[in-house]
């Protein structure tokens, strides 16, 4: 069945399983034999995590916007931090036959028999900002986006330069999204670098799901069973903003009483920065549409693209976010 043939049939048919129908093809080619497909006439699917944070808003208009600037049609749709809506969703395009997809998985694991399927369908899949744990990388074209270890790691060597003089820094961790990538590397990063030093420890670290009601809602009972924390490390400005309510609100001072250190860098974390109420900020940038867009005109015009395109990012200190704040994009 072609391309044409699954779209028509995928009109009246939304919800019923092709896989198997078409035929396969790599997941790394993009194109087809004839030629290139004029960029007005591409479609691609993008599976959304959600709206969960300020990063996660800054990347969804950053990609609508690239996509628009670059006259591709552009189907977008919000998982909700779900799964199961983000495999539905990947099926949906899959089934109007596509021409791309690319998506930000909310976990790591379970994505083979989905891939599987537009690998069969021959629609080649973009992974953006956040990685999937598969043994079969021929299921994806690349992925695209931060390295999220080395974003723990910064981290953790703010945390052993600020504690330099201290002899014990009892630490509680905002974990982001069991299971997805950012969590799970920013937690490994900083621990890695942390560790050395028997000195820090981690007394509590439970998820907030990367929102700020979540970073709240852990921190209040986080303050409650742990009367000597010294620091905060939000896998997310979101959650450490949500942190900073918890803290104020049990009488304490953000940022000075308790250390805050968070990654992304969006504008209300960077005021908080700016403010002294977090006190380090690594970034994650959120502005991975024109690369999107870059792969994708790439592979319809036959060419080849790096199996992993890493991020470029920063940090920032109170004064550099001072600086920083006018002209931030996001
Ligand atoms: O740091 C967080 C968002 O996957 C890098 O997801 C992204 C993370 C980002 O919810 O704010």
């Amino acid at each position: 069945m072609n391309k044409k043939l699954i779209s028509i049939a995928a009109a009246g048919a939304l919800l019923i399983g092709l896989a198997g129908c078409a035929s396969g093809t790599d997941a790394g080619s993009g194109g087809d034999a004839s030629g290139p497909k004029p960029v007005d006439e591409l479609v691609v699917g993008f599976a959304q995590v959600g709206a969960e944070s300020g990063w996660r808003t800054a990347n969804t208009k950053d990609i609508q916007a690239a996509f628009a600037d670059a006259d591709i049609d552009l189907k977008f749709s919000d998982a909700q931090q779900k799964q199961e809506n983000q495999i539905k969703a990947i099926r949906s395009y899959i089934q109007q036959g596509v021409d791309y997809i690319a998506f930000s998985p909310v976990v790591e694991t379970g994505w083979d028999a989905v891939l599987n399927e537009a690998k069969a369908a021959g629609i080649p899949v973009v992974l953006t900002d956040r990685a999937v744990d598969s043994k079969d990388d021929s299921l994806y074209v690349t992925f695209l986006g931060s390295d999220f270890i080395e974003e723990g790691k910064k981290a953790g060597d703010w945390v052993v330069e600020e504690f330099a003089d201290a002899d014990k820094v009892n630490i509680v961790q905002l974990e982001g999204t069991t299971g997805a990538a950012p969590a799970i590397d920013r937690a490994e990063g900083f621990a890695e670098v942390i560790g050395a030093d028997d000195k820090f420890e981690i007394v509590a670290s439970q998820t907030g799901d990367f929102t700020r009601a979540g970073g709240k809602q852990v921190m209040e009972a986080m303050l409650k069973s742990n009367p000597d924390i010294d620091l905060v490390y939000a896998h997310n400005d979101d959650m450490g903003l949500g942190a900073i309510e918890a803290i104020e609100a049990a009488g304490l001072v953000p940022g000075e009483d308790i250390k805050i250190v968070t990654v992304d860098a969006v504008k209300d974390g960077m005021q908080a920065l700016a403010d002294g109420k977090i006190n380090f900020i690594v970034e994650c940038s959120p502005l991975l549409g024109k690369q999107l867009v870059d792969v994708i005109t790439t592979l319809n015009d036959g060419g080849t693209v790096e199996k992993r395109i890493v991020t470029e990012e920063t940090t920032f200190t109170q004064e550099q976010a001072i600086e920083a704040l006018p002209t931030r994009q996001y």
